[in-house]
């Protein structure tokens, strides 16, 4: 069934067929060297990065484009020490007693352990908070749809903006994060999503020696 809403022409462009390729080369090449980051510099960041990819996730699709999501960027060495003790607190627990053998032993290859300090040396932190429900102008509840996807979503169009840019990120997630809640203040309605930590690599950065699945196990044509 059509509607009578308002709708515009399409601003999108075709290349050529040798242009397309080209351009899906160069985009991926880059993209697959993305890797996550452990090791993160001190050296500040351009908020002009930080907004232009901050841009890319919002225009990402969202369920009937409610645009369930909320993120706070936290420069604040202050608000960084709160969020990295509330964190390190979280992960304690994770590691001692909540994870079991298996979990702790699927993490072995990543050398992960309850200390945080990159929460602090990066000199940005972006929390990503999924809206499970809006508030209207007269202050009723609005539904939203598909938020954990329409989030991701984002999230990938975030991780893939800044490391465009040339910056190194990592996906942070203490379980669980409530504490971002508390910290930045955000209201109840609001699940905290993702803890993106974002900066530039420390210049001795090592990452795991790890593979990803050849495209036989992951890709099926029909
Ligand atoms: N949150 C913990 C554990 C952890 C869990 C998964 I799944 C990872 O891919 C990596 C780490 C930590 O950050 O150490």
């Amino acid at each position: 069934m059509s509607s009578d809403a308002p709708h515009i022409g399409l601003q999108h462009t075709v290349f050529s067929p040798q242009q397309s390729i080209e351009r899906a080369h160069d985009f991926v090449d880059h993209l697959v060297q993305r890797r996550t980051v452990r090791d993160f510099s001190s050296s500040p960041v351009d908020e002009q990065i930080i907004h232009q990819a901050l841009r890319a996730a919002c225009s990402a699709p969202s369920g009937a484009n409610k645009q369930p999501w909320h993120f706070c960027v936290i420069q604040n060495p202050d608000v960084k020490r709160q969020i990295r003790e509330a964190a390190e607190a979280e992960e304690r627990e994770f590691y001692a007693t909540k994870a079991p053998d298996e979990w702790l032993d699927d993490l072995k290859p990543l050398a992960t352990n309850d200390q945080k300090p990159f929460l602090e040396t990066a000199p940005c932190l972006i929390a990503v908070f999924l809206e499970r429900y809006s508030v209207d102008e007269q202050g009723h509840k609005t539904k939203n749809y598909y938020m954990p996807e329409s989030v991701g979503i984002a999230c990938g169009f975030l991780i893939a903006a800044l490391h465009r840019a040339g910056l190194a990120t990592l996906t942070h997630t203490p379980s669980p994060m409530g504490f971002l809640n508390r910290i930045l203040q955000r209201p109840t309605r609001e699940r905290p999503f993702l803890l993106l930590v974002v900066g530039y690599p420390a210049a001795n950065a090592q990452v795991p020696d790890i593979q990803r699945k050849p495209s036989d196990q992951t890709v099926s044509w029909f």
